[in-house]
């Protein structure tokens, strides 16, 4: 019998990962945050995706047992107070792995569990619930996992899924990555409230993109980090014209009235920024304007 994993963080992500994990063979338990939400649970007790019913377990934080097997995909600014509420369940050895845009959360994880397996993940697939549990896998992406310490042979017991999954060596320089391209487009289609394409079709947008991917790209060779291999503005314009028509993310929290996530993208830079010494006032301005927004959230 497969050791069951548990997810903290039912979002889209969490779900779509969810039905992975059913998929591989692994017992699989979603920790809900209220009792509504287990109640709505109750009434399907799993998550449908493509009229396909993936047959999970669900329940509360301060329920008992403990959790070996832990998937976070909570929301950047979220994880802290999640991650707590079951901190007494976790065994000391227990593989984990993180899961979530930004940076920041990953290291502290590792923090708060010295002796277990932290994975750290990012992912390019996209999925969104038009109802609770009832699941959209809309852009097939692939997932990067790796440990940046050693090796985690058990990551390959993830790939019998359906979900495509990557070993990776360089989890840190692939989260850089994401969090350089991030920096460059969310916080700019949140404040302008426009869709990703708008940036480079917008002189004045596209030149505060080339500003705050100057930065970006200073603080990450301050903190020995190789970025991509042509200039950051170059992917940041290809990942816009890819996503034209998208709304980013944080565009998307702004819109409705949502936390964001910018001080696990933007924060996390400027903070480093400051201390290697870096000097990043355009990031530092968008980080300002945002935090502004969530003052009437
Ligand atoms: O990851 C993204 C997001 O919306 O969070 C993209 C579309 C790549 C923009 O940064």
């Amino acid at each position: 019998m497969n050791t069951a994993w548990h997810i903290l963080g039912a979002g889209s992500i969490g779900n779509l990962w969810a039905c992975h994990l059913v998929s591989a063979g692994f017992p699989v338990t979603l920790v809900l945050r209220t009792q509504a939400k287990l109640d709505l649970f109750n009434q399907q007790k799993g998550i449908r995706l493509k009229d396909k019913l993936y047959t999970t377990e669900a329940e509360l934080a301060e329920s008992k047992g403990t959790i070996s097997q832990l998937l976070v995909t909570t929301k950047a600014q979220s994880t802290q107070k999640a991650f707590n509420s079951i901190r007494h369940r976790i065994a000391d050895k227990a593989r984990v792995i993180v899961l979530q845009n930004g940076m920041g959360s990953q290291q502290w994880i590792k923090e708060q569990l010295p002796d277990a397996d932290v994975v750290w993940a990012s992912t390019t697939d996209g999925a969104w619930l038009p109802e609770p549990f009832d699941l959209v896998h809309a852009g097939e992406g692939y997932t990067r996992l790796g440990n940046p310490d050693k090796d985690s042979y058990w990551l390959e017991e993830l790939g019998r899924g359906f979900l495509k999954i990557e070993m990776d060596d360089e989890i840190e320089r692939t989260l850089w990555c994401k969090l350089a391209i991030n920096c460059a487009i969310n916080p700019l289609t949140a404040c302008f409230q426009c869709q990703n394409g708008e940036l480079i079709k917008k002189p004045d947008y596209l030149s505060e993109m080339a500003q705050i991917c100057r930065e970006v790209e200073a603080v990450a060779t301050a903190a020995g980090i190789k970025l991509f291999k042509g200039p950051l503005i170059e992917h940041a314009c290809d990942v816009a014209e890819l996503t034209s028509e998208n709304y980013s993310s944080m565009m998307q929290d702004v819109r409705h009235g949502r936390p964001t996530e910018i001080e696990a993208i933007t924060g996390y830079l400027c903070k480093l920024a400051k201390q290697y010494a870096v000097p990043t006032p355009t990031n530092a301005r968008y980080l300002a304007q945002i935090k502004k927004m969530h003052e009437f959230i």
